[in-house]
């Protein structure tokens, strides 16, 4: 069943965390039965964003930083398909942050997953907005803040069993309609930064804590900022609401464009400017 997915071999360098990403999302795929003909990954530009390469579903290459307003688009025209978009941090917190908050807020049923190195590894190795030391982002309690959101969570490739499971939640959650799925993916770049050791120590699980409530998005704020001032990286299922509803948005594509209107308005425009 998983061989179905993965017609091409990654170009990742050996040790790549983003192997970890693919191997859970063919699992997860597998796991919940998902026709590779009714999925669709696309994705970003990055060494991440070559996933939809190795996919055997519908994939979709987008514009660097632009991968979720094609998602939202994707499954605005088809909400039949299993939506999933994919990408790295410079991708999703750099050139395409205004997309990620807008998506957290009309909450699509589409999953999210942003593969973490803390770089752009495709072009070397230069600084992303999650690089630590440089007051990086934590795009978790972004998405907190926003209060539409309705899945967060955060997975480590070192830990597979608990990424494929996080996967396959967040593939539930956008697949039953309750909204936007929002999965990061600790995925170090062991060529330019190789944060495995760092992530070892500083992570933390919350699915392992049994007083932490992910339903509970008040104390789950409380609780991820003093983690993130303890220089703690919480992992697990940060955030979610099981009955949410995906938000309505108007699909511009689709108003109802009058022409005879729109030339009266236009005409009317024009005449104020005339002198
Ligand atoms: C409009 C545009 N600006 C800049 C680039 C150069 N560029 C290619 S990939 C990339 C960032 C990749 O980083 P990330 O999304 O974190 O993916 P990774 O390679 O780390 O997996 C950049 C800046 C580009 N391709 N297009
Ligand atoms: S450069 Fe880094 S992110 Fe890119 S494939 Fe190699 S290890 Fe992975
Ligand atoms: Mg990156």
């Amino acid at each position: 069943m998983t061989a179905t997915y993965r017609p091409a071999e990654p170009i990742w360098c050996a040790g790549c965390g983003h192997f970890g990403v693919e191997a859970a999302l063919i699992a997860a795929l597998a796991d919940l039965d998902v026709p590779k003909e009714e999925t669709l990954v696309l994705a970003g530009i990055g060494c991440s964003g070559t996933i939809q390469n190795n996919m055997g579903t519908y994939g979709y290459h987008a514009l660097h930083g632009r991968v979720l307003p094609t998602a939202t688009g994707s499954w605005e025209a088809n909400p039949e398909l299993t939506v999933i978009a994919a990408g790295g941090d410079g991708d999703g917190y750099a050139i395409g942050m205004g997309h990620l908050i807008h998506t957290f807020r009309r909450n699509p049923s589409i999953t999210y997953i942003v593969m973490n190195n803390g770089i752009y590894g495709l072009t070397k190795g230069q600084n992303s907005p999650t690089r630590q030391g440089t007051a990086a982002l934590d795009a978790a309690l972004l998405g907190l803040s926003v209060l539409e959101t309705t899945f967060i969570a955060r997975g480590f490739t070192r830990a597979p069993d608990q990424l494929r499971r996080l996967t396959a939640a967040a593939l539930t959650h956008a697949r039953q309609g309750h909204g936007f799925a929002f999965l990061e993916v600790l995925s170090p770049c062991v060529t330019y930064n190789d944060t495995y050791p760092r992530w070892e120590t500083e992570h933390i699980d919350l699915d392992a804590d049994d007083t932490y409530d992910p339903t509970d998005r008040s104390s789950a704020f409380t609780r991820v900022v003093a983690l993130e001032a303890e220089y703690r990286i919480p992992v697990g299922l940060i955030y979610h609401d099981p009955s949410a509803e995906p938000g309505s948005f108007p699909n511009p594509a689709s108003a109802d464009i009058d022409p005879v209107r729109n030339a009266e308005a236009y005409s009317g425009i024009i005449d104020r400017y005339r002198i």
